[in-house]
């Protein structure tokens, strides 16, 4: 996967992209990750990305030739999926950054001030992405998740220790509650559960643990599970059935 990503803060990106799995996934070129200064692509004196919104109002907004001329360039090598970071754009979630870890080349364009010329937007931008309602400095933050997000579920990027395939929504159920050394900890002790060793009690029992969880704190996610034949005799037998059901109605849709 190739990421360039457009922004008037090119070094905001250095250091997440300096440790852990990202950093391993840069050396061994399961990824690249290219930055382009927009600032590099105007052509007034003063260096300008931005300019006062015509009608008047607060702020300002992101010129659109700068962005335009530096987006072109980013695409000598082949147009890629273009991503405008934006508060307006569709609110990113796991099966988004799935689809887009199957695409070759994501341009990510980040926003500053109130937002970029709605021509920019139109003529050059695949689609816009949120990454939650709150409201950020700029696109910066986002795209750096988009990258991680992304990166992480690219083959080969994670070990099988902690493969994508034993998430938290990976069958959209929360995981279980975990626990190391020590065995007891300011007098709170482990689950005798997990200390037994009888491995079908400690699936039996981190898979209960996950449905109180979800319907603790978030019973919506509980519409989309599937559960098998298995699953829902041992969640009768909790008294966990009927709750369930429930929430599964509730947010159905
Ligand atoms: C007054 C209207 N504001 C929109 C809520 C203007 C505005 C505020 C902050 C426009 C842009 C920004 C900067 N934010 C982003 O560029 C951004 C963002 C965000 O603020 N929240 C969640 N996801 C994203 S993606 C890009």
């Amino acid at each position: 996967m190739r990421f360039d990503i457009l922004t008037i803060f090119p070094e905001l990106f250095a250091s997440p992209l300096q440790e852990g799995i990202l950093r391993r996934a840069l050396q061994a070129e399961l990824i690249s990750v290219k930055l382009h200064n927009i600032r590099d692509w105007t052509l007034d004196k003063h260096s300008m990305t931005d300019d006062r919104p015509f009608g008047g109002g607060e702020g300002m907004v992101m010129k659109p030739e700068p962005l335009a001329a530096c987006l072109k360039d980013v695409q000598t090598g082949g147009k890629g999926h273009v991503v405008l970071l934006s508060p307006k754009g569709r609110q990113l979630d796991q099966a988004h950054v799935e689809r887009l870890a199957t695409l070759e080349k994501l341009v990510l364009v980040c926003g500053r001030y109130e937002g970029v010329d709605e021509r920019f937007r139109l003529q050059y931008v695949d689609e816009e992405i949120s990454i939650g309602d709150y409201i950020l400095t700029g696109g910066e933050l986002a795209a750096m998740v988009i990258v991680d997000s992304v990166t992480r579920m690219l083959p080969g990027v994670l070990g099988c220790a902690d493969s994508a395939a034993n998430d938290t929504f990976s069958r959209g159920l929360l995981k279980h509650g975990q626990y190391t050394r020590p065995r007891e900890f300011e007098g709170l002790n482990v689950p005798d559960v997990l200390l037994c060793g009888d491995h079908a009690k400690v699936r039996e029992y981190r898979f209960l643990e996950s449905v109180r969880e979800t319907l603790a704190r978030r019973p919506a996610l509980l519409s989309r599970v599937e559960f098998t034949s298995s699953e829902r005799k041992l969640l009768k037998r909790e008294g966990l059935y009927q709750k369930v059901q429930q929430m599964m109605k509730n947010h159905a849709n």
